[in-house]
């Protein structure tokens, strides 16, 4: 059903009449980024009507609101995805074709909005998505970073960050909304002032800077639902505008202060995934955002509620990793300072009204802030945090009588830290995982005592993608021919997917699906050869190994067996061998040296075997520069073998596996996070897992006996391979990767070599990349696997996920939009 703004001819008008009011120019005359902006506002003019819509449905409907705090919305663009929720992508498509114009040139001409690292940002994108479609009120709540996720280059090999300066030509699809600003204030002191009314202590926070914090809207569209969620993003204006006047009022230096304040807070995301650098910087932007969000929360509520002790009926915050934690203490401030609340009671509120998700067990990833930095940062904040733990150890020596290791490990503060993930536990009423076994590691290992404590606040929430990005926009062959064999229930219901088993052995559909790859694998082939100047062969096998640049995840592995096929095939020219393209997408964090040399490895092994005219084009290897969500559609839509191949226990969930499920590629992985419930889906047959399991690995770390030495020692063929790393095989200077090589065997190391079992996963590696070859020759025997990739994926889609938050841990009220 097509909303009738798209009818065409209107829709046409309409962009002829934007491209004139906003650029006094003829359709024939604006750019192509011109007219990508004519089109976007014309698209935003339906968005804004369903957007008035929705919000006079929730204020009759008084639903609960989720309120998703994340520091991280890894969007993506925006036009294509509101168009295929609109339900108008084919209307709009024929139309631009009609004026001469190509849907995917204007399409690319958006900034890809990079407000994200990786899987948290991007899950955070698909639960807004999933939460729209199903009819849930919900709120993004983050920073509108000015630079994103910076662009990588890839020269001589080597990573450069350039600024991503998404904002450059303004965005069409946000908003601002400068009569919901709000004030967020910084250092100063705590004066206690005796209530003689009260009886009791008032804290008044003085001598503070203050920023203004101005919300930017961007509308968040459900599927064919007229839903139009919010995410609403967070910039920072000085108070009050530097100029003279302050300067006569002598208060030059304050004024000058306050505006780098607000200049420098909200300009750039830290481009880590998995890590924690502990910037004071950093933990201004948690507080700004956290608390301009809460405000505008409760001065939501307020507007049509008095009793705030039943804020926990309508609101729930949901804590995406310990980011924006600091909230439970803000949550209390305001309640107790604003809202002139006892502590038991503010208390029991927040405690009612917070979740908290954890995304990894990473030690390195782990917020923990020194108390010095933190006091001096949020004084008030501070003395409330630690309140809760003085409370809090209370209650662990009543439980635990005389037994004060449990105080030192479960502290919030101790050992001159304040420890963001206690504060989220103790404060939050959930807490989940993302992936079964993450959440079991979580109960058994990382936070065992706190399980023990307080068992019914732990819970798993396995991680979902949105359909309708990753498939119905992606790899639109592959939707219309789904559509085509059981109709379009699909893009709401992916459990849909499952009546495709059928066609497992059906030798007509099981072409048409291979036809389809195939002609994924030509347009990505098309996408290399335009932006790395690589030719790749669409015949052969795409092993595709797209995500950021971690040490866990092992990228490593994968080029080193690289170079074992590549000796292989330089040894024994004769043997049998299907070509092989290895393709590579991944940033590093700019501070992660070793990281940023596996990409230099990666790119260096590329230049020798992609030139080496000996082995006959049997292998490539591809370095795809800026990986992003824009290109990742494209990516996983091409892909014949999903390589998940972290250290088992350390990916807490992942999400790239379950769009390249999606998209009818088995994985190639380890028994880690998600790829568990992925096999368990699909079947052992239609992939190939390899490797140590998490026990063995736990067990490894925590009794010793690994020893990668051995290994080196005694397998003639992995010795050969690390010594190429220093021989000059890749590089003509020999120290380049000598990092590299002793991170796998210097006994310095800590906590030991070889951290992530590389060695000791090789052999299993290799042995199930030839298995993946096996398949793969078998053509029949491959199609089927790859067609029961995509139908057993329907438990991964988001909006189970969401369905599952919904369920047990936010209760929240389906509301209706759209009038049938
Ligand atoms: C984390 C984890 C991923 C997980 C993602 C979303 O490392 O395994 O899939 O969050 O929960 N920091 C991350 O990207």
């Amino acid at each position: 059903m097509i909303d009738k703004q798209f009818e065409k001819e209107e829709f046409k008008k309409s962009v002829k009449e934007n491209v004139k009011f906003l650029y006094r120019k003829t359709l024939e005359e604006a750019t192509q980024e011109q007219i990508f902006q004519a089109v976007s506002y014309t698209v935003k003019d339906v968005i804004i009507d369903n957007w008035l819509k929705s919000q006079k449905a929730y204020e009759k409907q008084d639903p609960k609101i989720v309120y998703y705090m994340s520091m991280e919305f890894l969007m993506g663009r925006a036009l294509g995805n509101n168009l295929i929720n609109l339900g108008a992508y084919g209307e709009v498509k024929e139309a631009l074709e009609e004026l001469g114009l190509d849907i995917n040139c204007i399409e690319d001409q958006e900034p890809d909005p990079a407000l994200g690292n990786g899987g948290l940002g991007r899950l955070a994108a698909c639960f807004l998505d999933s939460l729209a479609t199903l009819n849930y009120c919900a709120y993004g709540c983050g920073i509108r970073y000015r630079y994103g996720m910076f662009k990588q280059e890839i020269r001589d090999g080597y990573q450069v960050e350039a600024p991503d300066n998404w904002l450059k030509n303004g965005y069409p699809f946000e908003l601002r909304r400068p009569e919901y600003a709000k004030e967020v204030h910084f250092g100063g002191y705590v004066r206690v002032e005796w209530d003689p009314v009260k009886n009791e202590n008032k804290f008044i926070h003085e001598g503070y800077q203050a920023v203004k914090a101005v919300p930017y809207d961007m509308p968040i569209t459900g599927y064919n639902n007229d839903v139009v969620n919010t995410l609403r993003i967070w910039d920072a204006e000085p108070i009050v505008d530097f100029n003279l006047d302050s300067f006569d009022k002598g208060d030059y230096h304050n004024a000058v202060e306050q505006e780098n304040l607000a200049r420098t807070i909200v300009e750039v995301l830290y481009p880590n995934d998995n890590h924690m650098a502990g910037k004071e910087l950093r933990l201004k932007q948690q507080y700004f955002f956290v608390s301009a969000s809460l405000q505008a929360a409760i001065a939501k509520y307020k507007k049509t509620h008095d009793d705030i002790t039943k804020l926990h009926e309508k609101v729930v915050f949901q804590m995406n990793d310990t980011h924006p934690t600091v909230a439970v203490a803000e949550l209390m401030r305001i309640l107790i300072d604003e809202e002139g609340l006892g502590w038991d009671q503010a208390w029991d509120i927040t405690t009612k009204c917070c979740a908290y998700t954890n995304h990894t067990i990473m030690s390195e990833a782990l917020e923990k802030w020194p108390i010095e930095l933190f006091s001096r940062l949020l004084p008030r904040v501070y003395q409330i945090i630690e309140e809760i733990n003085r409370r809090f150890i209370l209650e662990i020596q009543q439980k635990y009588p005389g037994n004060f290791e449990k105080v030192k490990k479960m502290a919030i503060i101790y050992d001159g830290q304040v420890k963001m993930a206690h504060l989220a536990i103790v404060a939050g009423y959930s807490v989940n995982g993302v992936a079964r076994l993450h959440t079991e590691i979580l109960k058994n290992q990382e936070l065992k005592d706190f399980y023990e404590m307080m068992p019914e606040k732990f819970n798993n929430k396995t991680n979902g993608i949105t359909q309708r990005r990753f498939l119905a926009h992606g790899n639109p062959l592959l939707a219309d021919w789904v559509t085509d064999k059981i109709g379009p229930d699909w893009i709401t219901d992916l459990s849909q997917l499952s009546k495709l088993k059928v066609y497992a052995d059906d030798e007509k559909a099981l072409q048409e699906f291979m036809t389809i790859k195939f002609k994924n694998k030509e347009r990505l082939a098309k996408y290399i050869l335009e932006h790395n100047g690589v030719e790749v062969d669409p015949h052969s096998i795409f092993d595709i190994q797209v995500k950021r640049l971690h040490e866990y995840k092992r990228q490593l592995l994968n080029i080193l067996h690289v170079i074992y096929l590549y000796n292989q095939i330089k040894a024994h020219p004769e043997m049998e061998f299907y070509p092989r393209t290895f393709i590579f997408g991944a940033k590093a964090s700019a501070a992660y040296a070793r990281a940023k040399k596996i990409i230099k490895l990666i790119n260096c092994v590329a230049d020798v075997v992609n030139n080496d005219a000996s082995i006959n084009g049997k292998l490539k290897v591809v370095f795809i520069e800026n990986y992003r969500v824009s290109n990742a559609e494209i990516i996983f839509a091409a892909a014949d073998v999903s390589e998940q191949i972290s250290t088992a226990s350390k990916e807490a969930s992942g999400t790239g596996n379950m769009k390249f499920m999606l998209n009818g590629a088995p994985t190639l992985g380890t028994m880690d996070g998600a790829n568990v419930e992925i096999v368990q889906e699909v079947g052992e047959e239609n992939a190939f897992i390899f490797g140590m399991s998490s026990d063995q690995i736990i067990n490894y770390e925590n009794n010793g006996g690994y020893d990668p030495d051995f290994i080196y020692n005694t397998d003639p063929e992995i010795r050969q391979v690390l010594m190429q790393l220093i021989n000059g095989t890749f590089s003509s200077d020999t120290e380049m990767f000598r990092d590299i090589y002793n991170s796998l065997l210097d006994k310095r190391n800590m906590p030991r070599p070889d951290q992530y079992f590389i060695l000791g996963d090789f052999r299993s590696y290799a042995e199930a990349q030839k298995r993946v070859e096996e398949a793969y020759k078998d053509e029949k025997r491959w199609a089927k696997m790859a067609l029961l990739n995509t139908a057993c994926s329907g438990k991964f889609t988001s909006d189970r996920t969401i369905q599952e938050y919904v369920d047990d841990i936010w209760h929240l009220d389906k509301v209706v939009v759209k009038e049938n």
